[in-house]
């Protein structure tokens, strides 16, 4: 646990008592504060009060009297598409409204540190996809090469949860605009932003309050090197605005669309390979295509951000190329769980939005998709110039007919994955993918992406026996 700094007596108010308010209530605790919380769920505070916690309606007025800040969990909108009560309550008292982030980046440093031999590091990821993928890639490389490293953030771990820094050890943190538009203090040494494209819209009053809420990763203190995907002109325009003219290398540019000239630093993908230049000259070139754990150019967007910051931390560009080829890759995100009578079955439940499916389509053959669900802000049309390699759309979801008659190719309407499932595989022929790749969010019809996956997975291991 990151213990919180200087908050010794203070009454602290937490609101969410999920994987990040609890880490949250469990950190401001041990830091000797009087943590006040509330869920607006019973089952999530009785969790709470059953490990001590004291809960309490923080809506209710005059809560807020005495309280110091106010720590919201991501998941609970703060501004858009209207703010929880609590924030609201918060605000007309006059009290801070932050985050976990934030206090984790308050309190990481500790007197400890002035016996360690080498600093450690914070390298935040965020961007609308491939923060999993390449923060696990990240983290993946370096454990590969025996450097103490944890992960945590947005992929399933309360940043306060992990254990406080060993001698050069270094925290990976995935960060989502949900918790880089709330937190007061954010202080990377690395970040990274992978890409911009529509999604959360509604939390963020559209796009530009979207692509703002990701730009305060940047901005608030600055990180010591910012690696930019400028595949995007909201990532170009990052770049150049932090840059002190082409020859800056505090900025490493990433690109998968082109071959990035210039004398400063960059790391891009073309056909396949991965190649460094640094003051105009190369230093290096890694063959991509073959490494099975990243397939498409997607992921060779989420390599080249990986190997930025494996650079930046002094790795060599050989060992970095090991680290990428024993990446096992992540559960639902272009995963590989079968192959049979020529057929690859694909899980890319993880492609919640229409850019993440898109790129999925385009990262293999003749596929077979099975798509659907609930439809994000934005709509479908992102999707037209992408069908290109689908044979046939096998649409699930409540609104199943709907969503397949927005799209440009024959669709099937099969509502339930098991007959989505069922219907691929009788259609399909040998070279063939089944691909599943949403564009589309699973709460119709799933608890979440990975439930939605795993059913997937469960379908087709059933049929293949
Ligand atoms: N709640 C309320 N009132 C509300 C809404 C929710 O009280 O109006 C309560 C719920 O009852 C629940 C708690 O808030 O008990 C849940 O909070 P949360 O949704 O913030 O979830 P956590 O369990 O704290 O998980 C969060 C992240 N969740 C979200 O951002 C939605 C996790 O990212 C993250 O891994 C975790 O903190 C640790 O840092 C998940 C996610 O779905 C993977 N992220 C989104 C995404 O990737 O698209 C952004
Ligand atoms: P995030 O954590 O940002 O949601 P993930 O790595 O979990 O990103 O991938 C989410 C989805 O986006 C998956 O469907 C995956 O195949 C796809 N994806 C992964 N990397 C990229 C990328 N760089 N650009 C677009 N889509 C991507």
């Amino acid at each position: 646990m990151i213990v919180v700094q200087g908050v010794t007596g203070a009454r602290i108010a937490v609101l969410g008592l999920g994987l990040s308010g609890l880490a949250s209530a469990r950190a401001l605790q041990a830091g000797g504060a009087e943590p006040l919380c509330w869920d607006d769920n019973q089952t999530a505070r009785d969790v709470a009060v059953a490990e001590g916690f004291t809960c309490t309606d923080l809506a209710k007025h005059g809560a807020f009297d005495g309280v110091s800040a106010l720590i919201v969990s991501p998941g609970i909108p703060h501004l858009y598409p209207a703010p929880n009560p609590v924030v609201v309550a918060a605000l007309a008292a006059g009290v801070p409204v932050d985050n976990d982030i934030s206090l984790f980046f308050r309190s990481f440093a500790t007197s400890e540190w002035d016996n360690h031999a080498v600093m450690p590091r914070v390298v935040a990821v965020t961007g609308s996809n491939g923060k999993s993928t390449t923060s696990a890639l990240i983290h993946h490389i370096l454990e590969q090469v025996g450097r103490p490293v944890q992960l945590a953030g947005n992929i399933g771990r309360g940043v306060l949860d992990i254990d406080p820094a060993p001698d050069g050890g270094v925290v990976v943190l995935e960060l989502s605009s949900y918790q880089t538009e709330l937190a007061r203090a954010l202080t990377p040494d690395v970040a990274v932003f992978t890409n911009l494209s529509p999604d959360h819209l509604d939390r963020h009053g559209g796009m530009g309050g979207y692509f703002a809420a990701k730009r305060r990763l940047f901005a608030e203190g600055g990180p010591d090197r910012a690696i930019i995907g400028v595949d995007e002109v909201e990532g170009a325009y990052l770049a150049g605005q932090l840059a002190e003219g082409a020859t800056d290398d505090r900025v490493i540019r990433v690109s998968v669309a082109q071959k990035l000239t210039g004398p400063g630093w960059q790391v891009f993908a073309r056909k396949g390979f991965l190649s460094e230049y640094r003051k105009g000259r190369q230093v290096a070139s890694i063959d991509l295509r073959a490494i099975k754990g990243l397939p498409g150019a997607h992921n060779h967007q989420n390599a080249c951000a990986a190997y930025a910051v494996a650079r930046t931390l002094g790795l060599a560009p050989r060992v970095i190329e090991a680290g990428l080829h024993s990446y096992p890759g992540l559960p639902h995100r272009s995963q590989i769980i079968a192959e049979a009578g020529g057929v690859t079955y694909v899980n890319d439940s993880k492609a919640t939005n229409v850019d993440s499916a898109a790129k999925a389509l385009s990262a293999f053959g003749r596929i077979r998709w099975i798509c659907g669900g609930l439809e994000k802000a934005g709509g479908l049309d992102g999707l037209q110039g992408a069908t290109g390699n689908v044979a046939k759309a096998y649409v699930i979801g409540r609104e199943a007919a709907s969503f397949a008659m927005q799209l440009n190719v024959g669709a099937d309407v099969c509502t339930t994955m098991a007959v989505a499932v069922e219907r691929a595989m009788a259609d399909a022929e040998p070279g063939d993918t089944v691909l599943l790749a949403p564009a589309a969010a699973s709460f119709d019809q799933y608890d979440n992406f990975e439930r939605r996956g795993e059913d997937f997975a469960a379908q087709v291991k059933t049929r293949l026996g």
